[in-house]
């Protein structure tokens, strides 16, 4: 973590300059009549929809694949983020949350303190609990099983979406189990799900310049496959608006759909919004509204076998997410109540939101604002 960039990574590319107005049109009329046919999207015309001018229409066709398949419903949850420590080895440019042992900010959350909190200041009415930390050399593996028995002893209602595959591979080294005994260690102490996050951008290249210590592409995927296959469902996230190029963004898409087509174990895929303030990356603007939304239509027109499409309304805003209701996305996540490693890294969104204002967010779109619990099974028109 620092505050002065010292780095000469670049940003995103700009995308070249656009085909003619009529040729563009034309491929995208195309495009348009393929999806109506219900026929899949290749990489090529992923790349073309994140680099045409002729954004609305992107938008529309979104949306068109969106209320087939969701009508006007737009889900959100009662859920709470919890990070139980932001010590972490990894170094990743990205990421402001994380602290290095002895840094003064750094905070590790003794197993009582998150029995206090769970008893004390989760709202009843909660339904879901988003666990997710730096990885932390001083915890042991029992910590991370404890904490979830623990979450589980003061509310077994809750459902437990729990620690990224960047975690479940380290628990896995730290213990000197398979992936798959982990898995089963964790939903013996009551995991329910897997976050999305820690993927970031499925580019060998990317990978290399901005995260090169966590896991690779292939590991990643690997890792995921195998949690997957043992039985535990999870999201997909996809970090957007660094020094990614168009091509990479839609391979991530691609690859994401490969192995989905596979497992069928992916439940949401979430496109994250990159903020630069207090990373290594501070030096680059990050994402406009722009690339936020037509990132939000791309991945509903690629990614075309994972059911739901979230707008992480903490990473792109409050206002663009209700316009990525209307650009393919069908999820706003949800109230969250304390949100750190996005307002680190200098979010202004604020840190969580109430259930009526959710609400109102979403009829204001002239959306249906439907309340769902993780796996989107228990649904309940509002
Ligand atoms: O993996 C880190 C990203 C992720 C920054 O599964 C940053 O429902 C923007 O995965 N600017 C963690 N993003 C968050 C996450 C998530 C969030 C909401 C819902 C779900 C879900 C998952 O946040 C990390 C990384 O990709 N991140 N630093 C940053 N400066």
């Amino acid at each position: 973590m620092t505050l002065a960039a010292t780095t000469t990574i670049a940003p995103r590319a700009a995308p070249p300059s656009a085909l003619s107005r009529a040729a563009g049109s034309e491929c995208l009329a195309a495009i348009e009549a393929r999806v109506r046919a219900g026929e899949r999207l290749t990489f090529d015309d992923g790349v073309f929809l994140m680099r045409t001018p002729l954004l609305h229409r992107v938008g529309a066709l979104a949306n068109w694949v969106r209320e087939q398949r969701h009508g006007n419903r737009a889900y959100f949850v009662l859920n709470r983020h919890l990070n139980p420590t932001n010590f972490c080895v990894y170094d990743c440019k990205f990421c402001a949350f994380y602290r290095r042992a002895n840094d003064p900010n750094g905070y590790r959350m003794a197993l009582d303190d998150v029995r206090r909190i769970v008893r004390d200041e989760f709202e009843r009415d909660l339904t879901e609990v988003h666990i997710v930390g730096g990885i932390d050399p001083k915890l042991p593996y029992a910590y991370f099983m404890d904490l979830l028995r623990v979450i589980k002893e003061e509310r077994p209602d809750l459902h437990l979406k729990a620690w990224t595959m960047i975690e479940i591979e380290w628990f896995a080294r730290i213990s000197g189990k398979s992936i798959e005994a982990v898995v089963d260690d964790l939903l013996a102490v009551g995991l329910g799900s897997c976050p999305g996050g820690g993927v970031e951008v499925l580019s060998d290249r990317v990978h290399a310049e901005i995260f090169p210590d966590k896991l690779s592409p292939a590991q990643w995927l690997d890792t995921a496959r195998r949690v997957q296959l043992h039985g535990v469902r999870m999201n997909a996230t996809m970090l957007y608006g660094h020094i990614e190029t168009d091509e990479e963004l839609v391979s991530h898409m691609v690859q994401i759909r490969a192995l989905q087509d596979e497992t069928k174990g992916f439940m949401t895929f979430i496109p994250l919004a990159f903020h630069p303030a207090n990373t290594e990356l501070a030096h680059l603007p990050g994402p406009t509204g722009l690339l936020d939304l037509r990132t939000i239509a791309v991945s509903r027109l690629m990614v075309d076998n994972i059911d739901h499409l979230k707008t992480y309304w903490i990473m792109q805003g409050l206002g663009v997410s209700q316009v990525a209701l209307r650009y393919g996305a069908d999820d706003i996540d949800g109230t969250v109540v304390e949100e750190k490693i996005t307002h680190d890294a200098g979010a202004t969104t604020p840190f969580g939101v109430t259930r009526s204002e959710l609400i109102r967010l979403i009829r204001e779109s002239g959306r249906e604002p439907w309340q769902r619990d993780t796996t989107y099974s228990r649904l309940e028109r509002v």
